[in-house]
């Protein structure tokens, strides 16, 4: 299904408690909305992504791009609120994000999005994730992404520079304020050779 993910030789999977949260790096962006990154956020992020890559459910999707349906370039598994998931790295992960966000966000994060870019070719293209709250509300959607690095872009809605974060093995990313409904992100296919990587996505409820 996709090409081999050489993993860190400094990885260490027995430790699997994510780094304080406090250490993560925020840029406050135009428009109320602000960006936190946490580099290897998630140790043992090696074995997080094989158990990953082999025990979750990844689908095809495909979508109707004006007269054809197209594959969407990318596999996906949800889990919705209540839902079990696949890993308990993941609930460890989401236990540390939700006290640490509780008191900015008001809520807890509910819904975990997994994605599975196979290579290179694999993308999303520029969006908001405004279907949902995310259209009218500040939020917050926090991701960690495991296996090759990717580089995630976010632009302004209506115009402006565009950035760039690079995102590695175990880092985190939190979008929040009024990002979802003024900024847009994307993930760039890539001509380089890419291996795997899995991006899994927190969001609270009723936003997507
Ligand atoms: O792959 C990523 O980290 C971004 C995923 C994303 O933006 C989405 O699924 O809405």
């Amino acid at each position: 299904m996709t090409g081999a993910f050489q993993g860190s030789l400094l990885d260490e999977p027995d430790e699997t408690t994510p780094r304080p949260l406090q250490a993560a790096r925020r840029t406050p962006l135009a428009h109320g909305a602000w960006i936190d990154v946490l580099p290897g956020w998630i140790p043992g992020a090696d074995a997080l992504f094989e158990r990953l890559l082999t025990s979750v459910r990844w689908r095809g999707e495909s979508r109707r791009m004006y007269d054809k349906v197209v594959d969407v370039p990318r596999l996906l598994s949800f889990y919705r609120e209540g839902a079990a998931l696949p890993d308990p790295v993941l609930d460890e992960a989401k236990a540390a994000l939700d006290a640490h966000y509780a008191a900015e966000l008001g809520e807890p994060f509910r819904t975990a999005g997994l994605c599975l870019y196979r290579d290179g070719r694999d993308s999303v293209a520029w969006h908001g994730d405004t279907l949902g709250r995310g259209a009218t509300e500040d939020t917050m959607v926090a991701i960690l992404s495991v296996g090759a690095p990717r580089p995630l872009l976010l632009r302004p809605r209506g115009g402006g520079a565009t950035i760039r974060y690079e995102l590695g093995h175990g880092d985190l990313i939190v979008m929040g304020g009024s990002c979802q409904r003024t900024w847009e992100h994307a993930i760039p296919k890539s001509a380089r050779a890419s291996g795997p990587r899995i991006s899994v996505q927190f969001r609270p409820r009723d936003v997507r």
